[in-house]
């Protein structure tokens, strides 16, 4: 039984009480931005025992989450690297991930490959995780590549840069794989500033309606570039889905664990005729919205080390120190692994061909057309502009 609902806004204790559903975690029956959170391990890396979710996670042991914390070390590893490559001229831009780790691995890894990903630009560890190689996460960020993978290699979506758009085409995917009978679910990633644009609020409505097999994946990351998260909502943003007839979950989106068992509950629902949910990963992040972002002008140094004691890889090193699962030649392992990742990376970026200009015109459409000939012959003629004379010829072959 979940207890009294808490806080003097009768009203809002009203839509408490209809927001209760299944999947939702019995403790979050408050209404304030600090309602508790599903958790299983504390940031002082202590187990929290759940009733509800615990058997969703039987089978991660000291090995399994050994596995996870590399997981969020290598990814840490990979944006930090990635983070020093734009600093040292070698991407335009990247958006790193610093906090969010536990968030993008523990919903990464309880999908299964024909699950499809419909990712933001901030879900590089997810990518990674979905085997897209580590070089090529840059591709985009060097302007080299519009989509630097098959999205159908990987059932990974381009990066989406249009914020929300994605949301939408999970939601229309999803329809279309539950009209084909796929048992498959689908989840989308997006963060709390988008869940104030129209395009997630036009997907929730069809998810809901469809009841298609959609996982909405909400990284609350405080911070919408310099606007805080405490002006996108007046209620915790896990409230909105309900609305929608959404259940929702608000779960501690640095506690790995807690976050694989909220998605194995949301999957599983979609999987068997559910429909959506909707996950809030309460997290934090770290480092600025974009290497072309400085948020020392607009956030409290006080809040980073609030956060920074919320830390999702210290966590799982203290649990797993604390249950003797920590030895120091895994801590030697997880570090050559995340060394190697990160110098093929940068190999791969320094070493990357250009694109040529003319290859802009190769995804426009699935097919040529006329008119998009006519705009490649007309580049062309424009390129040849610019083209070195060649020698003997009457323009540079010189008497
Ligand atoms: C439709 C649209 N409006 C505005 C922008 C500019 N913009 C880029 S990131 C961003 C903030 C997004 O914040 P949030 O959804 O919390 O995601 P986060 O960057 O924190 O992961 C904005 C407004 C955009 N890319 N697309
Ligand atoms: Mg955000």
């Amino acid at each position: 039984m979940a207890p009294p609902p808490q806080g003097p806004d009768p009203g809002r204790m009203r839509i408490k009480v209809s927001l209760h559903t299944p999947v939702r975690h019995p403790e979050n029956s408050g209404t304030a931005p600090d309602e508790p959170l599903l958790q299983l391990i504390r940031p002082d890396g202590e187990r929290v025992a759940d009733a509800l979710y615990d058997p969703l996670v039987q089978d991660i042991g000291h090995a399994a989450l050994q596995d996870l914390y590399e997981d969020m070390a290598v990814i840490r590893r990979i944006d930090a690297e990635a983070t020093a490559l734009q600093r040292q001229g070698q991407l335009g831009l990247w958006p790193p991930l610093l906090g969010q780790e536990a968030s993008q691995i523990g919903s990464v890894r309880a999908l299964r490959p024909s699950d499809f990903v419909f990712p933001s630009y901030r879900e590089n560890g997810v990518a990674y995780c979905r085997g897209v190689a580590p070089e090529d996460l840059l591709k985009v960020w060097r302007g080299n590549a519009g989509c630097a993978w098959d999205p159908f290699e990987v059932n990974l979506a381009p990066t989406q840069i249009i914020i929300g758009a994605q949301s939408l085409h999970a939601a229309g995917y999803g329809m279309g794989i539950a009209a084909e009978g796929s048992d498959d679910a689908v989840i989308t990633y997006f963060g709390d500033g988008a869940t104030s644009q129209g395009d997630v609020n036009e997907a929730m409505v069809f998810a809901a309606s469809f009841q298609a097999p959609v996982v909405f994946f909400c990284q609350n990351n405080h911070w919408a570039i310099s606007e805080p998260v405490g002006v996108q909502a007046r209620v915790p943003i896990a409230h909105r889905a309900p609305g929608f007839g959404i259940p929702s979950i608000r779960v501690d989106g640095n506690d790995v664990l807690a976050v694989l068992a909220a998605t194995r509950a949301a999957l599983e629902r979609a999987r068997t005729g559910g429909g959506p949910t909707f996950i809030e990963a309460v997290t934090y992040r770290m480092g600025p919205h974009t290497t072309a972002d400085d948020p020392t002008r607009y956030r409290d140094a006080n809040e980073l080390e609030d956060w920074r004691a919320r830390d999702p890889l210290s966590r799982i090193e203290a649990h797993l120190t604390a249950a003797g699962a920590f030895p120091e030649d895994f801590r030697a392992r997880v570090e050559q692994a995340a060394d190697d990742v990160a110098a093929r990376l940068r190999a791969g970026c320094i070493g990357m061909p250009d694109p040529q200009p003319l290859d802009v015109f190769a995804h426009v459409y699935a097919e040529p057309h006329t008119w998009l000939k006519g705009q490649q012959g007309d580049y062309e003629r424009y390129l040849a502009m610019f083209a070195e004379p060649q020698a003997g010829t009457a323009a540079g072959g010189g008497a």
